[in-house]
């Protein structure tokens, strides 16, 4: 993308209404625009991020067995009133009347929605085990909507329903989902740690969130410092191996890690001092087992081997998808902007051209454009008519992990610069030379 032709309106004026960095960040690289409380337009460079977010959780959803539906965001109040919710669920829902006065609601999550799409097709155990989810949009009038796209009110989640004959096939599933969580957060460069957590409207007992420590988050927790140790490291894991997903969460929940609502004093304090740790974090997501909550009074039901019709056994699961470009930014930032991981970035590559109109190094320019599109790194590439200077700073701003520097000194060498966003260090090489360099780095993204 040529940077004269895209629509990238960057702020250079820190943004009043933003009281924490990745909302200022946001705003200042032109990402997002708010156009009500709480409710935001993606702009393209927020929106590519938002793209690759999802294609993540697509990829690790679908590696753990998962099957991807799409259901609509506005639901019949009917459905919600089988299960009770209609009128537990307060404030939070937005409430609408369609033109002949029906009830209707713009879906806060969708459990009703899975339960019933699944009585009216499945019958028997032979099914089982399945696992429908969706990315969509959600909306909850959140009493207050801050932080940007932390808190929305109108939000995208990946939200994912699980369906199991009995208790182990059903834990089993929870399982699956902590891990394959774990894998999403990591290729998108977040250490998010699995806590027990509580499980509020949605119901149940079993359920963990998975917090980004971040001093700005809104969650308050205690861990044992032992448990920043762990790493996916990019494992694959046989999903249908149960004793294999049961050993990776053993792994995970052994050490303390709690949220302020299950914190345990006494457990805490039995941790050597030196592991004890208290922060603020962020929630990027959260899974639950509600075993037959919406099953038995919605009548989901299958007949198991032996021949009885029981209600399925279920859990849902969810990411949020739109606060963790918040989160990633909270993460991973600095005084000159953001700094994404490689793995969710809008670009791979920027290219910097010192001297635009130059025939020499408009045509490098031209050359490297051509290279990494070629190899499907498609770079940005700043060729307006401005200043080094300024050209630095938007792509210091927008945080691309990696850029290209072209200028006569170097060319008349026959070097480029390639420059890490992370470290500030530079190197010089031949253009030829950047691009494998570039290819080599996304080759294990
Ligand atoms: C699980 C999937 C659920 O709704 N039902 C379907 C279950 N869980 S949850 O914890 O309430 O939400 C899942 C994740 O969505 C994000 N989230 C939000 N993101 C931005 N703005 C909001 N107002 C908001 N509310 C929830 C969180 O990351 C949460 O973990």
């Amino acid at each position: 993308m040529r940077l004269t032709r895209y629509f990238l309106p960057v702020l250079r004026e820190n943004p009043a209404e933003a009281q924490i960095v990745s909302h200022r960040l946001m705003l200042r690289a032109g990402m997002i625009r708010q156009q009500a409380a709480g409710i935001y337009s993606w702009l393209p460079l927020g929106f590519r991020v938002l793209r690759r977010i999802e294609a993540i959780v697509h990829d690790e959803q679908q590696r753990a067995g998962h099957i991807p539906l799409l259901m609509p965001t506005l639901q019949p109040a009917d459905l919600w009133r089988e299960s009770g919710r209609y009128d537990d669920y307060g404030q939070e829902m937005l409430r609408i009347k369609d033109r002949h006065g029906r009830d209707m609601l713009y879906g806060p999550t969708n459990e009703e929605m899975i339960t019933d799409i699944f009585r009216a097709h499945v019958e028997s155990y032979k099914s089982l085990p399945l696992t429908l989810y969706h990315i969509q949009w959600k909306f909850r009038d959140e009493v207050r909507p801050r932080f940007g796209v932390m808190r929305g009110r109108e939000f995208l989640m990946k939200d994912g329903y699980n369906f199991d004959v009995d208790y182990d096939s059903a834990m089993h599933a929870y399982n699956r989902h902590m891990v394959s969580y774990l894998r999403t957060y990591e290729r998108m460069g977040l250490h998010a740690i699995p806590m027990r957590a509580d499980s509020g409207p949605i119901g149940g007992d079993d359920t963990h969130e998975f917090l980004v420590l971040a001093d700005t988050g809104e969650s308050e927790v205690f861990y044992d410092k032992a448990i920043l140790d762990l790493k996916m490291g990019g494992r694959n894991v046989d999903y249908t191996d149960r004793a294999a997903c049961a050993a990776i969460v053993h792994e995970w929940t052994t050490p303390y890690a709690r949220t302020d609502e299950t914190h345990d004093v006494s457990l805490y304090h039995a941790l050597p001092q030196d592991r004890q740790a208290t922060s603020r974090a962020i929630e990027v997501g959260q899974i639950f087992y509600f075993g037959t909550k919406y099953s038995e009074p919605m009548g989901a039901m299958v007949v198991n081997e032996h021949g009885e019709r029981v209600p399925v056994h279920m859990g849902s699961h969810g990411i949020g998808v739109s606060r963790l470009l918040g989160a990633i930014i909270e993460a991973s930032h600095d005084d000159k902007g953001i700094v994404w991981p490689e793995g969710v970035t809008p670009f791979p590559v920027g290219i910097v051209n010192l001297r635009q109109g130059d025939t020499a190094t408009d045509a490098a320019c031209d050359m490297l454009y051509a290279a990494l599109t070629a190899r499907g790194l498609e770079p940005l590439y700043d060729d307006r008519d401005e200043r080094a200077g300024a050209k630095f700073a938007s792509m210091d701003l927008i945080g691309l992990p990696w850029r290209i520097t072209v200028g006569p000194r170097g060319l008349a060498n026959g070097k480029v610069e390639l420059t890490s966003r992370r470290s500030g260090e530079s190197e010089e090489m031949s253009p030829e030379a950047a691009v494998d360099r570039v290819a080599q780095i996304y080759a294990g993204v």
